[in-house]
């Protein structure tokens, strides 16, 4: 499939990212709500300058599958406030001790590790309420996507690539393994953003698989192009700090550079071959994966 013109993706993305971030931040209470302290936390990480890759994959699936954004937006931020979660959950002393994220202290370091975790935890909680309120899901399409959504954060997904990531600390992997964590750790919300916008749209079951398969390929190519800028990113450009990963197995010094890049083209193919059905439809995804690829934040 031939890649979206790199302008008009970088307008989608655009107003994809205006469009998610104006409903975030509605989407959690208002500064000053009390206690304040809680909800100044918990709009710390989310609203500080994010990519929105996730949830702006969940309003470009839906609008694949014929839906319209505004079907699709609550799901979207649903996505993002657990991406946000999981971030401060991430950066606190007892996993990845993070000081810098999205440019800005890690929200430990600004409002301590019992706040930060009460932030996290808060955010989450507000993702369900968000599905729970989604005006256009019917009653089962609400549960099968509170379902998907929780499946991606549960012990098959997120916490549970998290935990063998942890445990993989300072120990030796062979490449499955590493693939298990991040296809975990990583990848299960791409999935769920997919699914998610696909629920939107009221999408098929085998449209569903493709959309499904391209954000499974996708979303471990961004796990191992996250490796590279942790390798030889610039801080100033990720907003994140690098070389956390320096007493981990990540894919390149698993796979060399050279290998990490080829294993990287390998999937981003994976993930175009997926769309293959949609044709020109698609095009916007295909887009975003090529980004993905060559991206350098
Ligand atoms: C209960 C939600 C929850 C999680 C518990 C902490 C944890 C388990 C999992 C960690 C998951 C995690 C943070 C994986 C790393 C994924 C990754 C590469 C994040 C960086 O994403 P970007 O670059 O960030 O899209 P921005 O800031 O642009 O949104």
């Amino acid at each position: 499939m031939k890649p979206t013109a790199g302008s008009v993706l970088d307008a989608y993305l655009a107003r994809g990212r205006n469009v998610v971030e104006e409903a975030l931040a509605h989407a959690v209470p208002r500064l000053g709500s009390h206690p304040a302290s809680l909800h100044e936390a918990m709009r710390y990480t989310l609203l500080l300058p994010g990519k929105r890759l996730r949830g702006i994959l969940v309003l470009a699936t839906c609008e694949l599958l014929k839906g319209r954004w505004e079907d699709a937006l609550p799901l979207a931020c649903s996505v993002e406030l657990v991406h946000a979660s999981s971030l401060i959950l991430d950066d606190l002393p007892s996993m990845d001790d993070a000081t810098l994220r999205r440019g800005k202290p890690t929200l430990h370091k600004v409002v301590g590790e019992a706040n930060a975790i009460l932030a996290a935890v808060g955010l989450l909680n507000a993702a369900y309420g968000l599905i729970q309120e989604t005006p256009a899901l019917k009653d089962r399409a609400r549960v099968r996507a509170t379902a998907r959504l929780a499946e991606a954060i549960g012990v098959c997904g997120l916490i549970g690539g998290q935990v063998a990531d942890l445990e993989a600390t300072g120990k030796k992997l062979d490449l499955d393994t590493l693939e298990y964590i991040h296809s975990h750790k990583t990848g299960a919300l791409f999935i769920a953003a997919a699914e998610l916008g696909a629920i939107a749209a009221r999408g098929g079951a085998r449209d569903t698989e493709a959309v499904r398969l391209y954000a499974k390929n996708l979303g471990l190519a961004f796990q191992i192009t996250d490796d590279l800028l942790d390798y030889s990113g610039n801080p100033g450009t990720t907003g994140k700090d690098a070389g956390l990963d320096r007493n981990r197995t990540t894919f390149v010094n698993l796979c060399g550079i050279d290998g990490a890049r080829r294993l990287t083209d390998e999937l981003i193919a994976a993930s175009l071959e997926a769309l293959s059905s949609f044709g020109r439809r698609a095009e916007i995804l295909a887009g975003l994966a090529d980004m993905i690829r060559d991206r350098d934040r």
